[in-house]
């Protein structure tokens, strides 16, 4: 198992006095308050809590966008904190965004054109060229701010994901001598739907700054490759998957991103997350009755609503199974400054007061919603118990919420039910695997996992673990920057 002590010895000898730095969106501790006074939280984001171990490891510098309320007041006069809290290792620097800002660029161009670009969720993009200037102008303070926190220094800088997609030309335009690698969290989609984004030349060139593109799965890259081939004018050199484009080389690879296995399994069989499983044990009956759980931020792409309709054809072709189970979805809201996301939560909302009115007893409720960011210790807990986890996704990147409930599983007494359109889909072949749209099936593979006897339930998840144990994020990270400094 490649462990985070293996990630930290690699990362020194592979950085050789370069600087690491990572670029993202979303920070990886906020503070906020409570009670008038600041306490720090982790967000609830997969990208934030896969690269902090790999932060931590090469002790070096995040920027990141200082969004939270008690932010300012925590950093020092140039924006920067140290994290983790108690235990500092690296140097958070937060980049200040102005309301019109984080607008346009996060709300507007990242979340309202290019992830439902990217997802093919069957909503569609909303271009504006407003967002669009936005956009362009908070990737250039983004690149001013890296520029400013290198310096002289030799840097390495890992970008993360789609909210940045012109930052590495902007980079290499002012360091020309770092090595850029970036990571992009979710699909990109086939030719055919990119090419409708007003914008798209711009995007490829941008991300045509990275000496390395990453993407989860081969079949992103895929895509990746034949869209810059349909437009732009641009050298493919499909023996070593790289596009060459104005004299520079970038290469694209698949880095399929995971979670610290360890630690998970370790801070689940703590005394604390032991405390807190009888709690919800005692709460929702579970010594008599199955929990099934979905864990999520509230977004169209992960399949909620698909996933109540999959419960409630369940509970109609078996009635047998009412009171005989709880469905438990954890759903932490999410951009609900955006249109699209406020009408999702209403249509949660009420297919879940539709669907418990119509199947509850008197001592009974089939489905209850947390609509709750929780600490890692009660979601591990909540995974430890469940016996069944559904990922039941339109389209995902990876979804690391598949990752941690195996993680989580140190009994092996769980079934995940997985969709075939995740990125995890790919790896963790032992899941039961489930087509979101297809309600009938999908309610069918909820009767199985139920029913599956002990013995194959361990078999499966016995291998699941292995899997995510060997493939986990350090191994992750040591993939890209072996890469990385090979490339050098
Ligand atoms: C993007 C891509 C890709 C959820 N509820 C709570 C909570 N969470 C945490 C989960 C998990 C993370 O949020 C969600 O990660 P996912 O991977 O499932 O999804 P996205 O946020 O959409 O992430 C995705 C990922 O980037 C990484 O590349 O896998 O495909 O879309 O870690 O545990 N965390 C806490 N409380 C909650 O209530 N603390």
């Amino acid at each position: 198992m490649f462990t985070a002590e293996a990630l930290k010895s690699l990362l020194r000898e592979q950085l050789q006095g370069r600087l690491f730095v990572v670029v993202s969106n979303r920070e990886p501790y906020l503070h906020v308050y409570r009670k008038g006074k600041p306490v720090c939280i982790r967000p609830a984001s997969g990208m934030a809590l896969a690269l902090d171990p790999v932060a931590q490891a090469s002790r070096g510098l995040w920027v990141a966008h200082g969004s939270a309320a008690a932010d300012r007041e925590t950093a020092d006069a140039h924006g920067r904190v140290r994290v983790p809290p108690g235990n500092p290792t690296y140097a958070l620097q937060r980049v200040w965004l102005t309301p019109e800002q984080e607008e346009g660029y996060y709300y507007g161009f990242a979340n309202s054109a290019l992830w439902p670009l990217c997802h093919i969720a069957y909503r569609r993009p909303v271009f504006n060229e407003a967002h669009w200037q936005m956009y362009r102008e908070v990737n250039e303070i983004f690149a001013t701010a890296v520029a400013r926190a290198v310096g002289s220094h030799k840097a390495l800088i890992f970008i993360q994901d789609y909210h940045f997609a012109l930052l590495p030309r902007f980079i290499k335009r002012m360091l020309p001598d770092a090595l850029v690698a970036h990571f992009w969290h979710i699909p990109w989609p086939n030719p055919e739907i990119f090419r409708i984004c007003p914008w798209k030349v711009q995007i490829l060139e941008g991300l045509l700054g990275n000496d390395i593109l990453g993407f989860h799965i081969r079949y992103h890259c895929e895509n990746f490759i034949e869209t810059v081939e349909r437009e732009m004018e641009a050298r493919l050199d499909r023996e070593i998957t790289a596009v060459i484009y104005q004299g520079r080389t970038t290469r694209v690879r698949a880095f399929p991103i995971s979670i610290d296995f360890a630690g998970i399994s370790r801070d689940t069989a703590s005394v604390e997350v032991n405390g807190l499983r009888r709690k919800f044990e005692r709460r929702y009956r579970l010594k008599h009755r199955p929990l099934l759980l979905g864990v999520d931020r509230i977004d169209y792409t992960k399949g909620i609503p698909e996933r109540l309709r999959a419960l409630e054809r369940f509970m109609q072709k078996y009635p047998g199974s009412r009171g005989r189970f709880v469905f438990l979805q954890v759903g932490v809201p999410s951009r609900t400054q955006v249109p699209e996301y406020r009408r999702l939560n209403d249509e949660v909302d009420a297919l879940i007061a539709r669907i418990n009115r119509r199947y509850r007893t008197d001592s009974w409720v089939p489905i209850v919603l947390i609509r709750e960011n929780l600490p890692p210790p009660t979601l591990h807990a909540l995974f430890r118990l469940a016996r069944v986890c559904i990922v039941s996704s339109l389209h995902d990147g990876m979804n690391l919420v598949a990752k941690e409930f195996i993680a989580a599983n140190i009994d092996e007494t769980g079934v995940l039910l997985l969709s075939c359109f995740t990125g995890a889909a790919r790896q963790l072949r032992d899941a039961i695997i489930i087509n979101p749209y297809a309600t009938d099936d999908f309610a069918e593979k909820i009767r199985w996992a139920l029913q599956m006897d002990a013995q194959e339930v361990r078999r499966r998840m016995h291998r699941l673990r292995a899997q995510v144990r060997d493939k986990n994020i350090y191994k992750w990270a040591a993939d890209i920057m072996r890469k990385l400094s090979k490339y050098a």
